[in-house]
């Protein structure tokens, strides 16, 4: 058994469908000098009509609460503004609207004002519209639904108020916002990813002590229109071809040989400001919970990760005798050798899978 957990973590390697170029910065104003806030803590205010509504104003909060788990002394705190009136009045605000000058054509826009290169002000427009404000995997266009998440908008929209830019070369909610997920059995869980942190420790600088590695099935797919597109990590045999899988409720289900090796792909995210080199768990589990007490099948030591997204295949072996529908998973920091401030992001099932 040692000798193929040896050969298994030698197989292991980076998948190469990350680019090169990294988050992108507001140097709209200098040059040299990105546009950024003088202060690490900036107000929000929330139109009071939009606030009263539970499911706007829990998406708010909810997006704030993600954006708050970034690497860098950089916050933003949604509150009630105390009138309705919105517009260059040095007060930052955030309502929903159907004027699609406000909104710049678009379903979001942040109009921001400037001092030199600090930002002094940011308005956020949200457009009136459908949204899935509870992050069901039956409500979310990235599974089964046709809603797109009301906290993954704003998540995106909260990144422009802090100057990041739209990103179309990582795996980032500065892309497209909608897939950037983390995933249970009935749930999702929008996060700022770690390319957008990283984007935001240059603009503030580091949150020292924090870190925080988590695993994603989606990864990056292209660029289109200026946004990263994002797609769900896929399985190979070890000739490098796709197993016949279908398509179930929005999600991949793979047939997989029991007795065979396969290689699965992961997102892992390193969100702090150093590398890490940690393990990584494959495990095969009942359902899509991923733990620790899930079975494991291999453990891959010394993976190294910089700060941001790496794509890997990660080889495992399915088990002789494995039958009927099982959840391949992927836990990061497997040894918990990195101590974090999101410990429960760690496991991710990749892919749903069946044999016989
Ligand atoms: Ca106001
Ligand atoms: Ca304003
Ligand atoms: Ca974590
Ligand atoms: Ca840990």
């Amino acid at each position: 058994m040692s000798i193929r957990h040896i050969t298994l973590a030698a197989l292991a390697t980076l998948a190469a469908a990350q680019s090169a170029s990294a988050y992108e910065l507001d140097y709209s104003i200098d040059l040299l000098v990105p546009a950024a806030w003088p202060t690490s803590v900036v107000l929000l205010n929330v139109n009071p009509s939009d606030w009263a509504s539970s499911t706007r104003r829990g998406a708010i909060e909810d997006a704030a609460d993600a954006f708050l788990l970034n690497p860098s002394w950089f916050f933003i705190e949604p509150l009630e503004d105390d009138d309705s009136s919105i517009g260059p009045n040095n007060e930052n605000e955030l309502t929903f609207t159907s004027n699609s000058a406000l909104l710049c054509g678009s379903s979001a826009c942040t109009h921001l004002w400037y001092s030199g290169t600090d930002i002094v002000e940011a308005d956020i427009y949200i457009k009136n519209d459908t949204y899935s404000v509870g992050n069901t995997k039956s409500d979310n266009l990235a599974y089964a639904g046709s809603y797109r998440s009301l906290q993954t908008l704003i998540l995106h929209e909260l990144g422009h108020m802090a100057g990041l830019m739209d990103e179309d070369g990582n795996y980032s909610v500065m892309g497209q916002d909608w897939n950037v997920l983390h995933a249970g059995s009935t749930d999702v869980s929008p996060y700022l990813d770690a390319d957008s942190g990283a984007g935001l420790r240059e603009l503030y600088g580091t949150r020292v002590g924090f870190a925080d590695l988590s695993v994603s099935h989606w990864g990056y797919g292209g660029s289109s229109g200026g946004f990263s597109t994002h797609e769900r990590n896929i399985v190979e045999d070890t000739s490098g071809v796709e197993p016949w899988h279908t398509t179930i409720g929005g999600e991949p289900y793979y047939v997989l040989g029991a007795g065979e090796i396969y290689r699965f792909e992961a997102t892992l995210e390193n969100k702090s400001d150093t590398a890490y080199t940690v393990d990584v768990s494959i495990v095969i589990s009942p359902d899509p919970i991923i733990t620790g007490a899930d079975t494991e099948l291999v453990r891959i030591p010394g993976i190294a990760l910089s700060p941001g997204p790496t794509e890997v295949w990660l080889p495992a072996l399915v088990p002789e005798g494995t039958t009927g529908l099982y959840y391949i998973g992927a836990i990061i920091d497997a040894g918990g050798d990195v101590p974090e401030w999101d410990e429960t992001n760690n496991g991710q099932y990749l892919v749903a899978a069946f044999s016989w």
